[in-house]
């Protein structure tokens, strides 16, 4: 598995010690961008991921929760964020285009799917996904519900994937912690977004935090961490 640490919960006044200690372990960065319409909050943006980029090396994924999909992956694409997963809510008309755009920029293109969204509505351009993410609560803030029914769409895609040969990796978001680590290995996504219950909210310091969580998840899960680090 990967693990990609969603910024929009960290504490800013530890940036920099946090985000140092994240690049040793950490497999990509999951960067939270919200428009205050699609849902009603706004929290990190193309100009915070430049601003991460100056202390990081590790690839970026926004997550975009946007009403114009269109505008924001022209923003991302202008600062080369390596994937861009868009709301396949609002995706319906301009698909394609946006996924030959990234792609014609050299980078990765990903949908999320919203609770309520059924797998159907990506297949017509699955096969031209690098990764699908079910979010697994309601978007817009951190501690949300974990709403298990979504995780039956993680095996449903992996079956998909088994069966034709498609590429994307499959990803969660949403309350990935303790409570439902054996749930969600169980259904075995390729990428866990960690977020505040996880992960930043659990100690003081981001060194105990990551220890914790490793802890959790191999008490969870049975699987070992090899020094801190999911191999
Ligand atoms: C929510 C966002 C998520 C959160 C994460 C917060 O809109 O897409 O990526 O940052 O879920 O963590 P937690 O553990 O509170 O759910
Ligand atoms: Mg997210």
């Amino acid at each position: 598995i990967q693990l990609a640490p969603s910024l929009m919960t960290m504490d800013l006044d530890q940036f920099k010690e946090q985000i140092s200690f994240l690049n040793e372990r950490a497999n990509l960065y999951h960067i939270d961008i919200m428009d205050g319409h699609f849902v009603p909050n706004i929290t990190l943006s193309p100009w915070f991921i430049e601003q991460t980029r100056k202390i990081s090396d590790l690839p970026m994924s926004a997550h975009l929760m946007v009403t114009d999909a269109p505008f924001w992956v022209q923003q991302l694409i202008d600062i080369k964020c390596e994937m861009i997963c868009m709301p396949a809510e609002v995706s319906n008309g301009v698909a394609f285009r946006l996924i030959d755009q990234i792609h014609d920029a050299g980078l990765k293109a990903g949908m999320v799917l919203n609770p309520e969204t059924p797998v159907d509505t990506i297949l017509p351009y699955i096969d031209l996904l690098d990764k699908v993410t079910i979010m697994t609560i309601d978007p817009g803030f951190a501690g949300q519900r974990f709403l298990s029914v979504c995780l039956d769409k993680i095996v449903h895609l992996r079956k998909l994937r088994d069966e034709h040969g498609y590429g994307y990796q499959i990803e969660m978001d949403g309350s990935t912690n303790l409570a439902h680590w054996k749930l969600i290995s169980d259904a075995d996504p390729d990428i866990y977004v960690i977020g505040r219950s996880g992960l930043f909210g659990l100690t003081d310091r981001i060194e105990d935090s990551w220890d914790q969580m490793v802890h959790e998840y191999e008490q969870s899960t049975g699987y070992r961490f090899d020094n801190g680090r999911y191999i």
